[in-house]
Parts: structure tokens; C-alpha cells; sequence
């Protein structure tokens, strides 16, 4: 039985503090010396702009993929299984007039559409790895806001122990909503001390501009430390609720996808490892870390769970 204290999270944290240490001034560095990265024209120069501050705090100081390589490489099962196929149909999502349901069990139930979304929070931009089950990884500068600034709104409960994410539902517009390769809308879920951790982001956009349709326009969740899967894209409700959520991916194979979903080199995926990732954009491997590198900032969330079993 492996726990948690024998992944040598010393050595993984003094890594993590070395990396965000070297990353304030970076970030400044690079923003100064290529302006042109913020303003990059591979968005549609239709696209809004947002306006944001740099977060120094947690964002990393590595390369970040290009624009291209985040807007052609996805996953989005309701656009398509293809890796370039959220977007080729990146328009078939209809994503005007968005309303975002805040329910549940909460004091404060709310509806938020694109613009509240845009404007009721202070915009930031965190640059985060995400690395994907399928032992891929990429760096992207989200723009976006803490989740629990959302919750601190809504004020949930306190039988509230789950916070429950769905997705957009159109099976006339969405191609991969036609078949029946997952149990429609996608849905995921974090426990409530995970989606208050100032870690967990919801994101409207990226490189400087509102995201595109293939990342998950207008709202989608980002969680740093858990594999890609679990950032849902084109949320239309969050839900605050006593049992343990549906998520779409556990439920299609729960012996291959746990709830947890932590990134875990020690941990493999029952038809492949997870030591390692490619990085897109970069030829061989990198050493996949514990908690995608956040160990730092969540570790202490799972002190004495078996993380074999809870994964
Ligand atoms: N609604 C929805 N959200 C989703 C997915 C999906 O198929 N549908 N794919 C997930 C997976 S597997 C990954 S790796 C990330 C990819 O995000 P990106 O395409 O913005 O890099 O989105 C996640 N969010
Ligand atoms: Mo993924």
C-alpha cells in the first residue's frame, strides 16, 4: 500500500518552490520583451479582448505552446474524437447567449450569462501545465478567475460536500452528441475543499482574448493537478450537492478513471504508464511530476488517503 508520504514530496515541493521562485520575474521579463505573444493574431481578430492582471503567485515560468498548438490539438468529444477535430467544428458550438445555473444547495442561486461571466470578477492570467491522461502535456496562459470567488457568491451549505460541473446538451448542432460515445452532456466533479483551493480556475480565456470554441467557450473549469479530463469545458451548471457527483469519464470506465484523477507518475493507467509525457511541440519525454508539479498547493488535500486505491 502506497501513501502519500512515500512519493518524497520534499524533494517534489523544493523542485516546485525552485520553479515558482524563478518564475516571478520571468513572466514579467517575457511579457516585456514579447509583446507580441499577448496579442498573437491566430485568434480571429473578431475575438473580444479581455482585460487582466498577471498572476505572479502560481503561474509557471516555462515556455507556453503556442496559440496553433492550443487551438489545434484538443479534446472536446462533443466536437469530434479527432484531435483536430474540435476545430474543424469549432463552430457547430453555439456558444451566444450562454447562461451559467448556479444550484444546488446554496444559500444563493444564481445565473450568470457571457457578460456577467466577463465582468462581475477581477480577470486574471494564469499560465498552468495541463497534462492530459493520454500522457501528453501543454502550457497555457488561461485567463480566468478562482472558482471559490464563484462559490464565496453562491454561499453553499454546509451539507454542500461536492461541487458538480455539466456541460452544454445540443445533439442538433454538436456532431459527437449524434453518437453515443459517451453518456451526454459530459459532466465532472470536485470535492468542496478541491474546488476551493485557489489552484482551481474557471477560465474564459486564454492568450489574451475570450477562448475559443474548441477550448471550451465560454466557461470551463481548469484544475491543474488533475489530468486534463477533469477541466470541463462549456459549462452551462454547477451544482453544489451531499453525494458524490457523476463523472462522465469514471463512469465509462471506472477501473481506468477514478473520481481523484490526481496526475500520478506513481500511479499508471491500466494500459499505459504515466511516468512520462510529451510535451506538444518538443520531440521525447519529460518526467511526469506528482500533482502535475502543484504538490506545493494540494498535497496536503489527500494526507493519508491511499492514493492507489483513491485514484
Ligand atoms: N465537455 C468536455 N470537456 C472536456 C473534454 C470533453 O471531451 N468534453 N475533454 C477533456 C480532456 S480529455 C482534456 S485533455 C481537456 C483538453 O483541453 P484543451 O483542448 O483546451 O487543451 O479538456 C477536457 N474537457
Ligand atoms: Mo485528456
Amino acid at each position: 500500500m502506497k501513501k502519500i508520504n512515500k512519493y518524497n514530496l520534499d524533494k517534489e515541493n523544493k523542485v516546485t518552490d525552485e520553479n515558482f521562485f524563478n518564475n516571478r520575474r520571468k513572466i514579467m521579463a517575457s511579457a516585456l520583451a514579447f509583446p507580441f505573444l499577448i496579442n498573437s493574431n491566430a485568434h480571429s481578430s473578431s475575438q473580444k479582448k479581455l482585460s487582466f492582471n498577471k498572476d505572479l503567485d502560481y503561474s509557471t515560468n516555462e515556455k507556453t505552446n503556442t496559440i496553433k498548438q492550443i487551438t489545434s490539438y484538443n479534446n472536446f468529444y462533443e466536437l469530434g474524437t479527432g484531435k483536430r477535430d474540435p476545430m474543424l467544428n469549432a463552430s457547430r458550438l453555439k456558444s451566444d447567449d450562454w447562461n451559467l445555473t448556479i444550484d444546488g444547495l446554496v444559500e444563493n442561486p444564481l445565473t450568470l450569462d457571457s457578460e456577467d461571466l466577463i465582468k462581475k470578477f477581477q480577470l486574471e492570467e494564469r499560465i498552468y501545465r495541463l497534462r492530459c491522461v493520454e500522457a501528453w502535456s501543454m502550457v497555457v496562459p488561461w485567463i480566468g478567475f478562482e472558482l471559490r470567488s464563484l462559490i464565496n457568491l453562491a454561499k453553499p451549505f454546509h451539507n454542500a460536500k461536492y461541487v458538480s460541473f455539466e456541460s452544454i446538451l445540443d445533439s442538433e448542432n454538436l456532431p459527437g452528441q449524434k453518437r453515443d460515445i459517451l453518456n451526454w452532456p459530459y459532466r465532472e466533479g470536485l470535492r468542496m475543499d478541491e474546488a476551493i483551493n485557489p489552484l482551481t480556475m474557471i477560465a474564459v480565456g486564454l492568450y489574451g482574448k475570450v477562448l475559443p470554441n474548441q477550448n471550451g467557450s465560454p466557461v470551463r473549469l481548469i484544475v491543474p493537478w488533475k489530468y486534463g479530463f477533469k477541466s470541463i469545458k462549456s459549462i452551462v451548471k454547477i451544482s453544489f450537492v451531499e453525494e458524490i457527483p457523476v463523472c462522465t469519464w469514471n463512469e465509462q470506465a471506472p477501473n481506468e478513471y477514478g473520481f481523484y484523477s490526481n496526475v500520478n507518475p506513481y500511479v499508471d493507467h491500466p494500459r499505459w504508464s504515466q511516468k512520462r509525457e510529451r510535451r506538444i511541440g518538443e520531440f521525447g519525454k519529460r518526467d511526469t511530476l506528482l500533482f502535475n508539479g502543484y504538490s506545493k498547493f494540494v498535497s496536503n488535500l489527500y494526507t493519508g488517503m491511499d492514493l492507489e486505491k483513491e485514484f
